[in-house]
């Protein structure tokens, strides 16, 4: 036991947990806190962006490309409700952050103070965070601390990761007490859960039988750091994989058997490959709407026709909208090995040559079909030529960092990741801004490694003071900004849907209503920050190289036609509107259920 003050006590059980970095901003209300980070700033940096949004994705992106936690910390009132959004990111994308947020001191609970919530009950944060974080713990003398932190922690990295909040009163963390510094907290995976015998031996039975097997793998996959085990059983069996965004990578993209994305704007060979399975295994992976054609039978996939194995470590996920034949309440690396131990001792193979071929000719119509565009120069430029060039000039390790939009639907169907977390995706709420922002976080979790966020007009202009953060802390990312001057993925709804008519989804100024954004590349240079405009194709992946070169804080300004959209291959709808048919391919319904 040690007398120590609250803030104290806090930041040494962040440092005894490796925790290298708070990310965060000031208020009256988390001076203490900074007084003790102050002490303790040889051990562990405090970061302070220009907006507690950026903060949180910062935080979220970061844990994303390490699996290694970081903690945030917001003031009372507004500046915590401010981490709300990104906080939904994190949730719905299993990414984890512990957010330390400040409230008012015990002692004026309920008077109504500066800065309380507390019509229904007294400083009440908690509920305004609950639905967003796995749990939100409100220890209100400094003795509560070390529990708090403990299961918050714990909470946080255990089963299915997720962001947690500790809500420290003012008084919290400058009051003393006796109190010890909580054991360090088992890292993420240090418990992994498996299927029993008899569930292996039902599936491998189910994978030997069929014909025309798929893998669907999510960011479970990724998160349980099953990359090598996926990829063996993949190719052992050679099985195709189709996956959500934040699982690309964990089959290298390049691989024949990587079919990409599914869903709407997912690939022509995945979609039809889903469509045709009459397995799909499914691995740390959700049916959300846009990987599943909002469940439409015959876009993506087919079930109850298909049979599903669902493995997952949440078990709100088994079922949630396909029930599975067999549903596996386990860890994605576990899972995997025990399905390759099974098939070593079997000496199992499979014949899977005619499915295969099937598969090589869906590849082949959808490369001829898309492959010209990514080929053509134009101004503005098309939006291919961007992806492509992407793909050209950056390094295998590069990290991108997605923002939310029209640009995000291009690189989910057609950007091609080698190793998994290098493709980061805010898929579960689509926050705009994470792309913007994350890359900051995505760079000081991978020093070493060239991070570009692609954003849109619409995101950038949500964050802009994300460039004077990365001069002051000296952070050298890159935005390429996909400027098509609106915001095109809600135009391209509006104009679907309400027959041509346009209202608060372009950016106009003037009489004239002309196109208007501002000239990214002077805002930039007027926070320090190294920028070019590029209009026309042909310039683009000389200034993308120059960019990742020069090592510092660069802005790319990319204007980018508005007018090309990606082509749907499955199909998405949103009742009671009607959905579009596939632009490429159609859909497949089978006639008779798969032999048994
Ligand atoms: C914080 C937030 N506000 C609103 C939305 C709804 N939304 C989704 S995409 C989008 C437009 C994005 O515009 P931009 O970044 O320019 O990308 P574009 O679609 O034009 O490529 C909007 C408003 C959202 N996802 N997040
Ligand atoms: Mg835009």
């Amino acid at each position: 036991m040690a007398r120590m003050k609250g803030a104290d006590l806090i930041t040494e059980y962040l440092v005894d947990n490796d925790i290298p970095y708070v990310f965060g901003i000031c208020g009256h209300g988390n001076v203490g806190m900074l007084d003790s980070l102050y002490a303790a700033r040889d051990r562990i940096k405090m970061i302070s962006p220009r907006h507690e949004q950026v903060a949180a994705h910062m935080a979220d992106a970061y844990f994303r490309v390490r699996h290694e936690p970081v903690a945030t910390l917001t003031s009372c009132g507004p500046g915590s409700c401010n981490i709300v959004m990104p906080l939904a990111c994190a949730i719905t994308d299993s990414s984890a952050l512990l957010a330390i947020t400040a409230n008012v001191p015990t002692q004026q609970f309920n008077r109504s103070p500066f800065q309380e919530i507390n019509k229904h009950y007294q400083a009440d944060f908690p509920n305004i965070i609950r639905p967003v974080v796995k749990r939100s713990f409100q220890p209100t003398r400094v003795d509560m601390l070390p529990l708090a932190l403990r299961q918050a922690m714990t909470t946080m990295l255990s089963g299915r990761p997720g962001p947690v909040n500790v809500d420290v009163p003012f008084n919290v963390f400058q009051e003393e007490d006796d109190v010890e510094v909580p054991p360090k907290t088992p890292p993420l995976n240090a418990q992994r859960s498996g299927a029993s015998p008899d569930e292996i031996s039902t599936c491998v039975d189910m994978i030997l039988k069929a014909k025309r097997p798929v893998i669907f793998i999510g960011h479970g996959v990724t998160l349980s750091e099953a990359s090598r085990e996926l990829t063996e059983f993949a190719r052992r069996l050679q099985i195709p994989v189709i996956s959500s965004p934040n699982g690309m990578g964990c089959l290298d993209m390049s691989d024949p058997l990587s079919l990409g994305f599914i869903g709407r704007n997912g690939a022509y060979p995945a979609n039809e490959a889903g469509r045709h399975a009459d397995l799909v295994i499914a691995i740390g992976a959700r049916f959300d709407d846009r990987s599943a054609s909002s469940w439409m039978p015959g876009y993506s996939w087919n079930f109850p026709a298909t049979k599903l194995i669902h493995a997952d470590v949440d078990p709100q996920e088994l079922g949630r909208n396909y029930p599975p034949d067999i549903g596996i309440l386990a860890d994605a690396r576990t899972f995997l090995r025990q399905l390759l131990a099974e098939i070593d001792k079997r000496g199992a193979k499979r014949d899977s040559k005619a499915w295969i071929a099937e598969v090589k000719g869906w590849q082949a119509e959808w490369e001829k079909f898309v492959r010209p565009n990514f080929e053509v120069h134009a101004s503005p430029i098309r939006p291919e030529r961007i992806v492509a060039d992407c793909q050209k000039v950056l390094p295998d390790d590069a990290i991108l960092a997605c923002d939310v939009g029209v640009s995000h639907n291009w690189y989910m169907q057609f950007w091609k990741p080698k190793h998994p977390q290098n493709m980061l995706n805010s898929w579960g709420f689509s926050g705009m801004g994470f792309g913007a922002a994350g890359v900051l976080g995505a760079k000081l979790a991978a020093p070493d490694r060239p991070c570009i966020a692609v954003t849109g007009d619409g995101c950038f202009s949500m964050v802009p003071h994300v460039l004077c953060t990365a001069v002051e802390y000296n952070i050298p990312v890159v935005w390429v900004i996909w400027n098509n001057f609106g915001w095109v993925s809600i135009r391209d709804i509006q104009l679907g849907m309400f027959g041509g008519r346009e209202l608060g989804t372009m950016f106009h100024e003037g009489p004239n209503q002309k196109p208007y954004n501002p000239d990214f590349a002077a805002w930039a240079r007027a926070t320090g920050v190294e920028a070019l405009t590029v209009t026309k194709s042909q310039d683009f992946a000389g200034a993308l190289e120059h960019a990742v070169k020069a090592n510092k804080p660069f802005l790319i300004d990319a204007h980018v036609d508005a007018e090309v959209r990606p082509p749907s291959t499955g199909a998405w709808q949103l009742p009671p509107t009607p959905y579009k048919e596939p632009v490429f391919g159609k859909r497949y319904l089978p006639e008779t259920e798969p032999a048994k």
